[in-house]
């Protein structure tokens, strides 16, 4: 009898096969580009090889917000109040520093009810990769203008919207965050590269994706539309991304391509594409971001990265232990030292 020999498993190089990767079934619009987050989130953190069960994935309430449901099925997992995630984020990696987390937002959970959270989250360098999967929207609710809506921009119905955008990106920079990218979710490759790039970045990565909204922000004069965004995406840079587990020793010309070394040993090749853009220029960054807005441009890539700062939680000294592991003699002080306070305040 003729034996079948099944063909190998593919798997990446800690073993694990990508289904592993996904979560559940999407529940969102088809042609959502959150769902195309989604499938780069999964793919990024394969290739990584990144253990799904040492990862903590965060969010607030929205469309958006279930996008953690469809990836990393077995990753722990918190969907937080409205706007809040980034207090539950912080409290999670104040008990936990080994989690690596991810957080997924949207446009009105972060710039809306949640901007409280969102700009003491980015001054404190807190080591997430916080992404809003930005639809200028509120695609839960139906579709109300958002706070990253352009001044002009229309809704289905006709309305016009008349406030000027919260350009998160520039607010992130500007408060500290050491990571700062804007992509479009129909943008596969740059997408990928940003997120495995902010997997390695030891620091808060802000990452805001343009992904429309096909129900209610799709259409002819939404500046969030597929073909609006396609029209008017300018990259600032070109970017490539060596991970620490792969050969560096790629030719490359300093004149053209800057390289930033990462937290983990990983290399991003940053290459200019028509103008002299440094990402490791504060100033520079809120100025091309500045200009583009003028310009009306979609301009993606990485804007700020710094890998040199600390992050929150070295600046607190925070235990390498998760804190429900440590013994009780490390927790609770001793007598002699008790006695010792209580004889100061005699
Ligand atoms: C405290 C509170 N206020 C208001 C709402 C109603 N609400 C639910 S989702 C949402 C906005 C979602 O927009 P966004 O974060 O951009 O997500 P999207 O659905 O566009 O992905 C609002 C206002 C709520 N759930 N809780
Ligand atoms: S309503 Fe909009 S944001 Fe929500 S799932 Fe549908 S397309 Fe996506
Ligand atoms: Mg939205």
């Amino acid at each position: 009898m003729a034996t079948t020999i099944e063909p190998p498993k593919k798997v990446n190089r800690i073993g694990l096969e990508l289904p592993v990767y996904r979560g559940g079934k999407t529940t969102l619009c088809a042609g959502c580009g959150h769902n195309a987050i989604t499938e780069r989130i999964v793919e990024a953190f394969y290739d990584m090889g990144i253990n799904p069960t040492q990862v903590v994935k965060l969010s607030g309430i929205g469309c958006s917000s279930k996008a953690p449901s469809y990836f990393l099925g077995t990753a722990h997992g918190f969907n937080a109040v409205h706007g809040r995630m980034p207090s539950v984020a912080t409290g999670s990696l104040l008990a936990n520093r080994q989690l690596l987390a991810i957080g997924v937002s949207g446009d009105g959970d972060t710039a809306s009810i949640g901007i409280g959270q969102f700009v003491h989250l980015m001054r404190r360098n807190l080591p997430i990769i916080y992404i809003i999967e930005d639809n200028g929207c509120y695609g839960l609710t139906k579709g109300q203008f958002s706070a990253t809506a352009d001044v002009g921009s229309r809704q289905k119905s006709g309305a016009i919207n008349d406030l000027p955008p919260i350009d998160t990106c520039a607010l992130a920079i500007e408060l500290g965050a050491t990571f700062v990218a804007r992509s479009f979710s129909g943008d596969k490759k740059q997408l990928s590269t940003i997120l495995k790039a902010a997997i390695s970045h030891r620091g808060t990565s802000m990452l805001d994706v343009i992904s429309p909204c096909v129900t209610f922000n799709d259409h002819e004069g939404s500046t969030k539309s597929y073909a609006y965004v396609k029209e008017h995406d300018e990259a600032i840079e070109e970017i490539d991304f060596v991970p620490y587990f792969e050969n560096i020793e790629v030719d490359y010309d300093p004149g053209e391509t800057q390289d930033v070394e990462l937290h983990d040993g990983s290399h991003l090749r940053l290459r200019k594409v028509d103008r002299d853009f440094d990402p490791t220029d504060r100033l520079k960054a809120l100025q091309a971001l500045e200009e583009a807005k003028l310009k009306e441009e979609v301009l993606t890539g990485i804007f700020f990265v710094d890998p040199h700062q600390k992050d929150f939680l070295e600046l607190l000294d925070i235990v390498d232990e998760p804190l429900a592991t440590l013994p009780e003699s490390r927790i609770r002080p001793a007598k002699a030292v008790l006695d010792e306070i209580m004889e100061e305040h005699r």
